[in-house]
This record gives C-alpha cells, structure tokens and sequence, in this order.
C-alpha cells in the first residue's frame, strides 16, 4: 500500500542560531516526506514545551530525547497507519503524549512528525504541497500572501537597545512577485541609509535577517523605514508593522520602552501617537502576554486608524487562549505558528476559530529556523493572505520567499494576491 507508512526515522540537526533541532523522515513505501522544526527565542509562557536534554552538550540545547521519543516511542505505533490521515495521527500523537503542553514527548518532536507525515501524504497522493494543505484546511481559496518582512531586528532578536522586537516592511503592490521586488529594493536602500547614518558594523544582521542598529529609540527605527521606503520610490506601496514582543521588556508592572519605565497607559498613549505618524498597519504583541485588557483598549483606538492588533505571545496559536482573546475583544488578528501548539490539526483548528470569529491570520516563521519551507504552503493553502517570514536574506528565510516565487509561477493566471484581505489605512 503506497499510503501505508512503512518507517519513521528521526536525528538531530541544526537550525538557524546554531542549535540543535529535530529533523523527520516519514516514509510510505515509494516516498518520503521529510520536516524539521523551528525553535522561537521569545517564547510565550503558554506555548506547547519543546523538550530540550540539559546538561553540557550544546549548552543543554541538545534535541536527543526528542528524537529518542520519536524513534522508539512514536515510529512503533504510527507503522502502517494511512499517511493522509492527518487528523487521526495528530490525535493518536496527542493521545501519546497525554500532558496539556506536549511536554512528555516534546512539542518539537511531535511537530516534526505531524509535519513529515503532511508532506509524506501529499507526495504520495501527487499533490502538490499547498493543495493537500488546502484540502486539510478545508479551503478553496488559493491566495500568496503579504510577506511582512522584518527589516530591523530588536528585543531578543538581536544585541541592540531596541525595545520593539520587529520592524517590518509590508509591500502592496499589484502581485505577490513585484511587491517581494519592491521590498528587497527598499531593504538594500535602508542598509545603504543605516551605513550612510551609522557607519560600519551597522549594517550587521540580527536572528531574522534584519539590520541591527545599535538604536535605542522606537521612533528612529521608523524614521529609517519611511526614508527608506520614500528613496525607493514606494510610498504609498509599502507599509510598516511592528512586532513589540513586550512580554520582553515588561518588568516589574512598568514597560522599559526606549529606556523609561513607563505605565501600560502612557504605552497606548504612545502607540497612538506612532499610528497616527507613521504609516502603521498591523502591531503585534503591543502588551505583556496576560494582559487581555490592555491589548482591548488599544484595539479599540487601533480599530478607527485601520491597523490590526495580533494576538503572537497572548494567544500561542491555541484555542484556550484565542477564546480568551475573543471573548475580551483583545486583537483582530492571530500570528500563527505550528511549533507554538505542536500539531498540524490543532493549528489549523486554531485558523478556524480566528476566522470563524472575523480575525485574520497571519502564518509566521520562528526567529530560529531551517531550509523547511513549510509555511509557504501552509499559508497559500489556508488562504489567510498573510506571511511574516523575517527579511529577504539568509536562507532559511529566503526558502519561504523564493517556494511563493514557485508557487506563484506554478498558479500563473489564477494566482490571487493577499492585499485586498488586509485593512488598510
Ligand atoms: C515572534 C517570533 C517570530 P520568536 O515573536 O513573532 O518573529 O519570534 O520565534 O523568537 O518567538
Ligand atoms: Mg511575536
């Protein structure tokens, strides 16, 4: 049987940072589909747990418990199981785990193997990967998405005085192919600004790619995109995003934003004043992951300026939370991310109920990442028109962008283009 899977093999290998992560191969009897898992460095406290070994070898990052669970724990009991039955290998995988964080197996080894089996079932069924993605997210709408691009790295991303973690370009041209041209124009025009400005070492990259100035205010960061943004000739075309991640600079009641402690009041006073300023489309993360209530009082002001609240931190890609979130009107946007749940069906169940609820979604990447293009298709196929998936360089960013170059190519004609699911400005 073609769809049987006949041999599951996990190792260690390394991602983006330099640690060590979890690489699968599930194999059918004619193919294979391989995924390794990424790895977040600001982490919310509610995420899925990714079982790391301790101890001195690789600084206690090392991922062999996780393989071990794979390959002795999980392999004997998804042998001879249809590889396209996503939904009952994600809940058998559940069910094997049996904690509320997937903390016995490991998110990050149970992740690798719901994504393998994924790609082992869209090979064995001839279909291309968004497709099959589509069919499991019971979605007709091809769309490439916006690619929120994150041109200047701060917070945990990088060694700078930034408090913001992410400053993102967002290109809104007329297809998916010249908006990524019109950002990478501008990412090189702002690295020629920031040497100009900074001088050497300037120039330098953080986690996701993005120039690492040593700035320390919000508002220079900004000015460097809108300068950018204008010399490249996009003025109207490209907007700005921030991801503060602000669970990372929230201490002791007080939020240290660009060195002053200040209160959550005076920090939606501030995001105001930025939205009415700069040409802000979406903030992520604005408050520390447990304050619901905050992220509702600045949706509310958000709301009238046309720029989405997404919920990363606060709602960790799962149900619990993403309710939590609606119920307090909270964000109108959901950053998703698989590893954060540890499963391909739950993330999808997560999509669900944003959309159900009239959020969007928006797939992202983790700041520690592989070759694995995954969520490239992941989010053509759920349609949701929105990627955040670092700067146009490096690698393992550069393998998300350049698989929606082919997925476009491959769509011709039919190819649709997320800007008209954005709200803007
Ligand atoms: C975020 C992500 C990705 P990390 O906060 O949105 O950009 O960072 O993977 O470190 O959590
Ligand atoms: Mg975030």
């Amino acid at each position: 049987m073609n769809y049987k899977i006949s041999k599951i093999k996990a190792r260690q290998v390394l991602d983006s940072r330099g640690n060590p992560t979890v690489e699968v191969d599930v194999f059918t009897r004619t193919w294979r589909g391989r995924a390794k898992v990424p790895s977040g460095a600001s982490t919310g406290v509610h995420e899925a747990l990714e079982l790391r070994d301790g101890g001195d070898a690789f600084g206690g990052k090392g991922v062999s418990k996780a393989v071990r669970n794979i390959n002795r724990k999980i392999a004997p009991k998804l042998k001879g199981r249809d590889v396209r039955r996503q939904k009952s290998i994600d809940k058998l995988l559940i069910e094997l785990d049996a904690s509320s964080n997937k903390s016995n197996l490991g998110a990050n080894a149970i992740l690798g193997v719901s994504l393998a089996c994924s790609k082992a079932g869209a090979h064995a069924s001839h279909k291309r990967y968004y497709k099959y993605l589509a069919r499991k997210c019971k979605n007709k709408r091809l769309v490439l998405p916006v690619p929120f691009m994150n041109v200047i790295n701060g917070g945990e991303h990088a060694d700078n005085d930034l408090c913001i973690q992410e400053f993102m370009i967002v290109p809104l041209m007329k297809t998916y192919g010249r908006s990524l041209q019109a950002a990478v124009e501008t990412f090189h025009i702002l690295k020629s600004i920031i040497h100009k400005k900074y001088g050497k070492g300037a120039t330098n990259v953080g986690d996701e790619g993005g120039f690492a100035p040593n700035l320390n205010k919000v508002r220079d960061a900004l000015d460097l995109l809108v300068e950018a943004i204008k010399e490249a000739g996009y003025e109207d075309k490209i907007k700005i995003a921030m991801d503060a991640a602000a669970s990372y600079f929230y201490k002791e009641g007080k939020y240290l934003y660009d060195k002053k402690k200040i209160t959550k009041n005076r920090l939606i006073k501030e995001y105001e004043k930025l939205m009415k300023r700069y040409p802000i489309i979406s903030i992520e993360d604005p408050f520390q992951e447990e304050d619901f209530e905050a992220f509702a009082e600045l949706l509310k002001v958000a709301k009238k300026q046309k720029v989405m609240i997404v919920g990363d931190d606060l709602t960790v890609s799962n149900v619990n939370r993403i309710s939590i979130a609606v119920k307090n009107k909270s964000c109108n946007c959901l950053l998703l991310k698989v590893n954060q749940v540890g499963t391909l069906t739950e993330a999808i169940d997560a999509a669900r109920l944003a959309k159900k609820n009239r959020w969007k979604v928006m797939v992202s990447h983790r700041s520690g990442e592989t070759s694995d293009d995954f969520i490239a298709d992941f989010a053509v196929g759920l349609g949701c028109g929105m990627i955040k998936a670092g700067a146009p360089d490096r690698g393992e960013r550069t393998s998300k962008y350049n698989e929606l170059i082919r997925i476009e190519e491959k769509l011709g004609k039919r190819a649709v283009y997320g800007k008209s699911i954005l709200r803007l400005k």
